[in-house]
């Protein structure tokens, strides 16, 4: 973003506590969303001169800016406008959604004026309430289940800890939280990694941190798949305990090599195969830590097993993954196995992931709209066996041809929903052309899942999954995710009538990802 002027840049370098000198300092916050807000409410608390821009704003919040003292400009941003130039600020604090090419950016770079993410700001001022560790969650896919996880055997150990970050509450409302907490377990996103230095004052110093997986996602935001990469390594950078990274995908791994970390600290290997001395993985279905025990060499302990996961519908490899994840960054804070056991059997997976809608006619119904990119949906065709495919949305620039290509052995047929139709239809007939494939064209969004549901009932013979799993972003034709998924088991619910068996039908046996 630019060298920042020396007096500007030492009194920046000096904001490193909630007791530093923010007073006076003028900051201008780029966007009023959930993040803007917690940064705006948080500068005006430390006596900062806040300038919130942003396109629009809902009234409530509006009415709480001006009682805090924040001054709000409503502007488009398709441009720099003349009065944040006017305002001279020393610091930009940019919501995490703004493109990294946004003029905004381009013009703070020429002023010479820093550019933070909330992240950054949050860790300078942690020491509010008390000094909590921060354990950080990437990847593609599965954050947010690990963050869950992982907060859950932490404090089923008696740890006071918060799941934070992109999950949906600022780090900034975390740190400022009156009661404290002795960790966070911080979900972060490629575009809130984007603005995180790697060095000096705003850099993050975790205890633990992972990269669960890499896949191409949101390529359209940061221009090529090497920027997220790049942005998804920030994490490991000073690690003080350990890097958690997955063993069947090499680009974490190397994401460790190559990262600067504290000493001492451990890298640490997760996978569903058989995990080597300082690994967590999977031996005879027994999930195994051989890291945090001395005699790693000759032995392992034990931390589950495959057969007591899967009536909980937690035995699917993504999961499975997911698990022995969240169960190194816990175990890296002291956490026994025995507690990790024990909270996993009270452990419910969010809504919409490889959630069962029902079970009827030996059919099983599985939404996994939260399965939004190739990679998601991949770990879930995985773990099923012969599969209707509910598929399509708006696929962000992503290629789904190998996802195709890898599934279409699986497959009785495909239902295409959503407005990137045409290159899933050409990706079928080019890896299957015998494969039914149905085109769900309503052009009315309330009929797109009763429609998909109906096809897929035509096809589906007993002992296959109904799989909602659709590779590709929902607001095209919903509002989100949840609606999407929402709308499928009402659609499901409404086509069974009283003929669902419940909920309870058998899970398939994992099958390697
Ligand atoms: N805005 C603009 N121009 C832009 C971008 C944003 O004007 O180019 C304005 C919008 O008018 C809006 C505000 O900025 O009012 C919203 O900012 P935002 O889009 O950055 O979103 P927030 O409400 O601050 O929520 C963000 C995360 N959103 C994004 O990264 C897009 C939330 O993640 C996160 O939960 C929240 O901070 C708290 O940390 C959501 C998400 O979809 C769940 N994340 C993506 C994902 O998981 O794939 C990355």
């Amino acid at each position: 973003m630019g060298d920042v002027p020396a007096s500007s840049a030492s009194r920046l370098d000096g904001l490193t506590s909630w007791n530093a000198d923010w007073a006076g300092l003028r900051v201008a916050v780029l966007g009023v969303g959930v993040t803007g807000f917690a940064v705006a409410d948080t500068l005006t608390e430390l006596g900062a001169d806040v300038l919130v821009v942003a396109p629009e704003v809902d009234d409530d919040r509006a009415r709480i800016l001006e009682v805090i003292g924040a001054r709000l400009l409503r502007h488009p941003l398709d441009h720099v406008p003349a009065e944040l130039v006017a305002f001279a600020p020393e610091v930009i604090v940019a919501s995490p959604g703004f493109h990294p090419d946004h003029p905004v950016f381009e013009w703070a770079g020429g002023a010479e004026v820093a550019v933070w993410g909330d992240i950054e700001l949050a860790w300078r001022v942690r020491d509010k309430v008390n000094t909590a560790e921060w354990i950080l969650v990437t990847g593609t896919n599965g954050k947010t289940t690990t963050v869950q996880m992982t907060a859950t055997f932490l404090a089923a150990n008696g740890l006071r800890a918060a799941p934070c970050g992109n999950i949906g509450v600022p780090v900034l409302d975390a740190v400022r939280d009156p009661g404290g907490f002795d960790v966070l377990v911080v979900e972060l996103s490629s575009y809130q990694l984007h603005h995180l230095p790697k060095t000096g004052p705003g850099a993050l110093h975790p205890w633990s941190s992972v990269v669960l997986n890499i896949a191409d996602d949101h390529l359209d935001w940061h221009g090529s798949f090497d920027a997220y990469r790049a942005a998804k390594a920030t994490v490991y950078e000073n690690a003080k305990i350990a890097c958690v990274y997955n063993r069947a995908d090499e680009a974490t791994r190397k994401m460790v090599e190559d990262a600067e970390v504290e000493e001492g600290a451990r890298a640490i290997g997760f996978g569903l195969d058989v995990p080597g001395p300082s690994d967590f993985g999977v031996v005879d279905g027994i999930l195994c830590d051989r890291a945090f025990l001395d005699d790693r060499r000759t032995a392992a302990l034990e931390i589950t097993t495959l057969d007591e996961l899967e009536p909980r519908g937690l035995a699917a490899p993504h999961v499975v993954a997911n698990i022995l994840a969240a169960s190194a960054l816990a175990r890296s804070f002291g956490v026994p196995v025995a507690v990790i056991h024990d909270a996993l059997g009270e452990f419910r997976l969010d809504a919409h992931r490889i959630e069962t809608v029902a079970f009827a006619g030996g059919i099983r119904w599985i939404d996994d709209s939260k399965a939004t990119n190739p990679h998601a949906a991949q770990a879930s065709l995985a773990a099923f066996g012969t599969v209707v495919w509910i598929v399509g949305g708006l696929l962000k620039g992503v290629d789904v041809d190998s996802l195709v290509a890898a599934h279409v052995a699986r497959l009785r047929a495909a239902i295409v929903i959503g407005v990137d139709r045409a290159a899933l239809v050409a990706a079928f007939g080019r890896h299957a052309p015998e494969l039914p494939v149905f085109e769900v064209v309503a052009a009315d969004t309330d009929q797109v899942m009763p429609d998909a549901v109906a096809l897929a009932a035509a096809v589906a013979e007993a002992g296959d999954t109904v799989l909602l799993a659709p590779a590709a972003a929902s607001m095209d034709q919903f509002a989100d995710y949840g609606d999407r998924g929402r709308r499928f088991h009402e659609a499901v619910r409404s086509m069974l009538g009283g003929e669902a068996d419940g909920d309870s039908a058998p899970h398939d046996p994992p099958r390697e990802a």
